[in-house]
């Protein structure tokens, strides 16, 4: 009965599926991402003979035991699953890259890593030794590099592949980066001293990297979140009110980031702009995805995907992707992570996960999309950005680290429905 259910609703999601195929997301409102109330009313599995962990949402039988399909998946790990396809990745701060059973898990699981904050300016930028080392860093900051060693030996010994991310941020990069004396309250550097400075510190993080661990790196997050028609009046639809890189260097600085980061980068070492809710500015993202392109300074389009089980697969994430890749980029899933609404279920959230790994494979295996990469956000939800909304695949509970329905979903166990489109 329930394979028949099943099959039903199998059959219904894929005449949806061939519907929405027509819609153009450019030509219609895309939904949001991230926080909206939760609306949708998942169709439910039978349940006759099944209920949900409570804690993981993962599908058990009434004596506990993991349901037929998704118990088979358990032999496998999600970057085997996936290992012909697109590499898989976390997101992990320092202390889970130390801590045994966070990265036990991690390698487990995952053969790609992104830094969540230890690789972004703040953390490598040195401002006692920049002070110090006046007036021959004015143009040449100092950069706590050796910080990265840790980081990048373990990426190394475990064949590991790191995201780099982020050079070129208007957040997370301390004012007193832009000004005269290195001071929080001096006054503002000319642009051709900021982007003296960056092409500076672009050259170090690089060939740091690639100097001392070859090959580890394999994609750069060049510039990130640069593009928001809400917040200012550039014409592009830049970010312009809360951007220092727009206020000392103007609209130039991001096709200046990535004429520098090709400079420096090694042969097949990936460009990627990076950002969020990119279903919502896909205009202002292709025309400056076209003009880079167009000059051979990008190789992908990252999209960071901080979805909410509100959220449709189709237009926040596939049709996005599609319109985007146009310009010529290939396609990564930076910072996936689908958040619980508030009526809303884990179950609804394992539909989320499955139908975005299906048509993301799909979309890779019939190349109408070339995706390198998909990262999640974090590895279990109490150490989400994000706490509270259960946005990860994984959770910890009394028995350790365990995987949620949203594990078996980005699986895509067959008795999940990924119906959720
Ligand atoms: O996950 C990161 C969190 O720990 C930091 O406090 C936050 C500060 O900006 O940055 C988070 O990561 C962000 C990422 O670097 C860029 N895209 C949005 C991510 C979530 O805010």
């Amino acid at each position: 009965m329930k394979r028949v259910l099943s099959l039903l609703l199998i059959l219904a999601m894929s005449f949806g599926l061939l519907a929405c195929q027509e819609v153009n997301p450019t030509a219609t409102t895309p939904a949001a991402e991230s926080t909206e109330t939760v609306t949708d009313v998942p169709a439910s599995p039978d349940s006759s003979d099944t209920e949900e962990n409570t804690e993981t949402g993962a599908p058990v039988s009434t004596d506990g035991v993991v349901t037929d399909d998704s118990a088979a998946l358990d032999s496998v790990t999600l970057k085997e699953r996936y290992a012909d396809t697109f590499m898989i990745g976390c997101a992990l701060p320092l202390d889970l890259m130390k801590n045994p059973i966070s990265s036990g898990l991690f390698l487990e699981q995952f053969n790609s890593i992104t830094m969540e904050n230890e690789m972004k300016p703040d953390a490598m930028l040195n401002q006692t030794a920049c002070i110090k080392a006046l007036p021959a860093s004015y143009t040449e900051p100092v950069l706590s590099l050796s910080k990265l060693d840790s980081i990048l030996s373990f990426a190394q010994e475990n064949g590991i592949k790191m995201r780099g991310h982020t050079l070129v941020w208007h957040s997370q990069t301390p004012k007193w980066f832009f000004t005269e004396d290195y001071t929080a309250n001096g006054a503002l550097v000319s642009k051709e001293v900021m982007l003296q400075r960056m092409e500076s510190y672009i050259r170090q993080m690089i060939t740091y990297c690639e100097d001392n661990y070859p090959g580890v790196v394999y994609a750069w997050d060049v510039v990130n979140e640069a593009v928001d028609p809400d917040a200012g009046n550039d014409p592009n639809g830049y970010r312009t009110v809360d951007s220092m890189w727009y206020k000392v260097v103007g609209p130039d600085f991001i096709e200046a980031a990535f004429t520098y980061a090709r400079k420096y980068a090694a042969e097949g070492v990936h460009l990627y702009y990076n950002d969020y809710n990119c279903s919502l500015k896909v205009p202002q993202l292709k025309a400056l995805l076209t003009k880079l392109h167009d000059k051979g300074l990008i190789d992908g389009m990252g999209m960071q995907c901080h979805l909410s089980t509100s959220d449709k697969i189709a237009n926040a994430v596939y049709y996005t992707a599609v319109s985007l890749a146009e310009t010529g980029v290939m396609i990564s899933i930076t910072e996936l992570d689908i958040g619980v609404g508030e009526s809303s279920s884990l179950e609804t959230q394992a539909m989320k996960y499955k139908v975005l790994f299906e048509r993301m494979e799909e979309a890779q295996k019939s190349g109408k999309l070339q995706i390198e990469s998909i990262t999640v956000w974090g590895l279990y939800d109490q150490r989400s950005w994000r706490p509270g909304e259960q946005a990860l695949l994984f959770t910890k509970t009394e028995n350790g680290l365990e995987k949620k329905a949203a594990w078996y979903g980005a699986m895509q166990a067959s008795d999940i429905l990924a119906i959720e489109w």
